[in-house]
């Protein structure tokens, strides 16, 4: 079986291109869907098996597409006829560079195309080092698309509705741009392969074999990325795309010896009174109910159709596990025994639409706190947190459309009604002078009192240098054995300034003091260690900080510059941007932002970018809030 995954942007004509090629033989597929969506279907073409792998498009569902690309031998890239689409592709492409994939570009809705072909080509090119070549360009007639010339055969096709294209003279309006297209590809191609270099040089035609042989070389090689056009909806260039995919997909052997493990596990669901569900790719021999994989044995496998038991998966097989618990989407490269780390290609981006999550009924508490991490393991876009200033619980999304999914799933097969509430950024207080201050404190109550005398002088710190604690006490005014239960006193006051926020970047030093030989004690020092503290500062007065992110922006080239009003716009300070030497077409845009603006930068930058945009923050410093 050879598994091909179908990706690309939102509305793009993705599933309708699944069904397409999964009918191209007029049995019925079969179909599963998972969780938040993602597909499966199975189908045969010309008596060999296939799998074809499907998430919806946009930024909320990119992270499922790791696991899946992981467990296929290939990928379509299906992209709309418009050069306007192409930067919604940029981040697909990009994912496809990452993984060295063999990627065919399928150009969706020819029926419609406005664009002409190169023009779309030359766009996506904007975002890819490599080569990509059109195999095929269009026959327009009136200005509709009524067919295709095939570059390497050069045999011209007529589509028709819902039935396979004909065979048709090639019209000689198109003669010379078919020329034209067909040296640019044979160009290409020669790149990579010497003797068809040789040929071109020597003016003499290539043999139509060989040029599909090259073609699949180089295809395999992720050295160039073929693009076929079509319509879906239509079903025109269906036959066309299926039969390179049919030639030209590397089998199983070429995935295993990429992705170095023994299955992948590609999609993933909880189906209520079933428990978790993968569906797994076998890469090699060994993979069956019973058997060992990822350090336990796997429990039954079935078929897409949800019930066929299936015994042991041949290499390239695909299976749905059940009652197999401990296998997880967030390391999907399964061993016998664990895991192969995930690729760097794999990681998600950063779940920065993050909301503290509460069950609407607080029984419901410990039920909340198991169900999400079993979500967190078929789900590589959620992230889990606590809110350092309530203890509750903060989950990370990709967006509010992952949010839904995960509170409808979190509804239907956990039975839990949960409420959200906005993360408020954690505020600290400083001080902004110094001060000297004495503190007794007595207590005479009936038998043994309490006795401690400090002197403490308070000066701030720079930003970030937290709390330090020194002392200068002489001859014993406070014994040693006290000291650090002053520290501890004046630490434990940190815990709430003036103005009910923690206290950073401050200064103590404990200068002087007195005791009592009997009434002295640890607690007694602790206590007017605190004291002092809290009046020193009640006394200095303090300020109100915010903390301040570090914010680097991973953005199409395209929209760079018009991020610097959007992060001015939302308090930041942008320190610069320049070409991601590790993405063509990117740039990273670094910022300061403080950290309260963040969900609103998340907003803004998806409206600002069409979703293409992603980032990551850390916390750089605080700064004082005006
Ligand atoms: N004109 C035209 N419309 C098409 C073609 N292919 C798909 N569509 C239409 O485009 C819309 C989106 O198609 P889908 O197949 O749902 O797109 P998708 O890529 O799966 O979308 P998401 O799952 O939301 O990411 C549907 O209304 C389709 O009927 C095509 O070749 N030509
Ligand atoms: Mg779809």
């Amino acid at each position: 079986m050879k598994v091909v995954s179908i990706v690309g942007p939102s509305q793009a004509g993705k599933t309708t291109l699944a069904e397409a090629l999964a009918t191209l033989e007029g049995a019925k597929p079969r179909k599963h869907v998972l969780f938040g969506e993602t597909a499966v279907t199975r189908f045969a073409f010309m008596g060999e098996d296939w799998a074809l792998l499907e998430a919806p498009g946009g930024a909320d569902h990119l992270p499922q597409l790791g696991p899946m690309l992981a467990a296929s031998d290939a990928v379509v890239l299906c992209v709309p006829a418009e050069t306007e689409a192409a930067v919604l592709c940029a981040p697909y492409l990009r994912l496809v560079e990452a993984a060295a994939l063999p990627t065919f570009i399928f150009i969706n809705k020819i029926d419609i195309a406005q664009d002409r072909t190169s023009e779309i080509v030359a766009a996506l090119q904007a975002f890819c080092p490599h080569g990509i070549v059109l195999r095929q360009i269009p026959i327009r007639k009136d200005g509709h698309v009524i067919g295709a010339v095939d570059l390497i055969s050069e045999r011209a096709w007529e589509y028709h509705d819902h039935a396979r294209s004909s065979l048709m003279e090639l019209p000689e309006s198109i003669r010379d741009r078919e020329a034209e297209a067909r040296a640019e590809l044979l160009e290409h191609l020669a790149d990579f392969d010497e003797a068809l270099l040789t040929e071109l040089i020597e003016d003499q035609a290539p043999m139509t074999d060989e040029v599909y042989e090259v073609s699949t070389k180089v295809l395999q090689h992720h050295d160039l990325l073929p693009a076929l056009l079509g319509s879906a909806s239509h079903g025109n260039g269906m036959m066309r795309l299926m039969k390179s995919l049919r030639h030209e997909v590397p089998d199983v052997a070429e995935t295993r010896a990429r992705i170095g493990a023994l299955a992948v596990g590609a999609l993933a669901d909880t189906v209520k009174h079933l428990g978790k569900t993968v569906l797994i790719r076998a890469l090699a021999e060994g993979v069956a109910p019973g058997a060992k994989l990822c350090g336990a044995a796997v429990g039954s496998i079935v078929d897409v159709d949800g019930k066929t038991q299936l015994g042991a998966l041949k290499p390239g097989e695909i299976g749905l596990t059940v009652k197999t618990d401990h296998l997880s989407l967030s390391g999907p490269l399964y061993t016998a025994e664990g895991i192969v780390p995930n690729p760097d290609w794999m990681a998600a981006h950063a779940a920065n639409h993050r909301l503290i999550l509460e069950p609407e009924n607080e029984r419901d508490e410990t039920r909340l706190a198991a169900a999400l991490p079993k979500l967190l393991e078929i789900d590589p876009g959620l992230s889990l947190g606590t809110d350092p200033a309530t203890g509750k619980t903060v989950l990370g999304t990709q967006g509010p459309l992952h949010l839904r999914r995960v509170l409808e799933k979190l509804e239907a097969d956990f039975g839990l009604k949960l409420a959200t509430a906005p993360l408020v950024a954690a505020l600290c207080e400083t001080i902004t002078g110094t001060a000297q201050k004495q503190y007794r404190h007595r207590k005479q109550s009936g038998g043994a009192g309490q006795f401690a005398d400090v002197v403490i002088e308070v000066s701030p710190l720079g930003r970030g240098e937290g709390f330090r604690f020194t002392e200068t006490v002489k001859g014993g005014a406070v014994p040693r054995n006290y000291i650090p239960s002053v520290e501890a006193g004046a630490r434990e006051a940190l815990a709430a300034g003036p103005k009910g926020h923690p206290v950073v970047d401050l200064a103590v030093n404990l200068s002087d003091g007195k005791h009592h030989a009997v009434d002295s004690s640890d607690h007694a020092f602790r206590t007017a260690g605190k004291m002092a503290l809290r009046e020193a500062m009640a006394e200095i007065g303090t300020v109100v900080l915010q903390p301040v992110s570090k914010v680097v922006i991973s953005v199409p080239s395209t929209y760079a510059g018009g991020l610097s009003p959007l992060v001015s716009g939302l308090k930041g300070q942008v320190l610069g941007f320049s070409a991601d030497p590790a993405a063509k077409g990117w740039d990273l845009f670094e910022a300061l932002m403080p950290a309260a603006s963040l969900p609103e930068l998340f907003q803004s930058l998806g409206g600002a970018t069409r979703g293409t945009a992603s980032f990551a923050a850390t916390l750089d410093h605080y700064e004082e809030q005006y």
